[in-house]
């Protein structure tokens, strides 16, 4: 088929972009090192728990669960199976979690974790041009109220029509469910939005739901192949410091705007199909 016919063909399956599904963390700022991996460390401090997540092991943690409660659960049965024998587990997850999230807030309150290059432009850009706006994460939403509120003079119902965070659903990602809920509140195909995403997780639970992916590699996100995703690309880019294009359709200009969003949505799914997105 010559280039031209594909992009007929192209533009008329894809509909228009309407909407755009953020994902949080490692997307909006990078905020698993220095913030809820240091909150983890402090709670269990708190907790008399002598447990100490490395950068490194906590780089593996994030490979095995998303969501910090199925982090500590899991990291419970893999190294402190004992704990398993508690009659209070849950309730003691859950108070070692609320706690972890108190402290979180409170780093990103304090200014510890900015929003990541090209986050806040892109996001006025979208808000201005009548883009719908949502958000699709494992995080709790009282942590997100915190990293929001400590980086945009808006708050969060108001920037973000849809909001699908932490126990709504009831299997997080890579299980589709949350992008599933999120569309459905937006009573929209996955066709007509655009997600963005940082990780293979949380790629592959857009991936499961037919949503056309945009990755910005986070520092956790390691040396996967995004296979099937629009673009990979550094981060979102500023006009004075350029994103870097790492795989997939390429990126056109220095940064990615609404203007590029269009171009690559338009391509999907042809562009979902090609095997160039890999991370070289
Ligand atoms: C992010 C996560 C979250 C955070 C902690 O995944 O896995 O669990 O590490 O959040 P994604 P909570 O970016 O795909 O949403 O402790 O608030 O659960
Ligand atoms: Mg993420």
């Amino acid at each position: 088929m010559n280039p031209e016919n594909q992009q007929d063909i192209a533009a008329h399956d894809t509909p228009p972009l309407q909407a755009v599904i953020f994902d949080v963390d490692g997307t909006l700022a990078e905020t698993e090192l220095n913030g809820h991996r240091v909150a983890f460390n402090r709670a269990f401090e708190e907790f008399n728990i002598e447990w100490h997540w490395t950068p490194e092991l906590y780089g593996e943690l994030l490979k095995k669960t998303a969501g910090g409660k199925e982090r500590i659960r899991y990291y419970a049965e893999t190294h402190a199976p004992e704990l398993l024998g508690r009659i209070d587990l849950d309730t003691w997850v859950a108070r070692l979690h609320h706690l972890k999230s108190e402290i979180y807030s409170g780093l990103v309150l304090g200014g510890a974790i900015p929003l990541r290059p090209g986050v806040a432009r892109l996001i006025d850009e979208l808000r201005y041009s009548g883009i719908r706006l949502a958000i699709a994460t494992t995080t709790t939403p009282s942590s997100l109220q915190s990293l929001i509120m400590a980086n945009f003079n808006y708050d969060m119902m108001s920037l973000f029509e849809v909001i699908g965070a932490g126990d709504l659903v009831a299997n997080k990602k890579p299980a589709p469910d949350i992008y599933q809920w999120v569309l459905k509140q937006m009573k929209l195909p996955p066709e007509a939005c655009l997600v963005i995403e940082d990780s293979l997780l949380g790629f592959k639970a857009a991936k499961a739901t037919g949503l056309p992916t945009l990755i910005t590699v986070s520092t956790y996100a390691g040396n996967y192949v995004f296979d099937g995703a629009l673009s990979v690309v550094s981060d979102l880019g500023e006009p004075d410091a350029p994103a870097h294009h790492i795989a997939g359709l390429p990126l056109a200009g220095p940064c990615v705007d609404l203007a590029q969003l269009r171009a690559w949505h338009q391509q999907y799914p042809e562009a979902s199909q090609h095997k160039e997105a890999h991370l070289r």
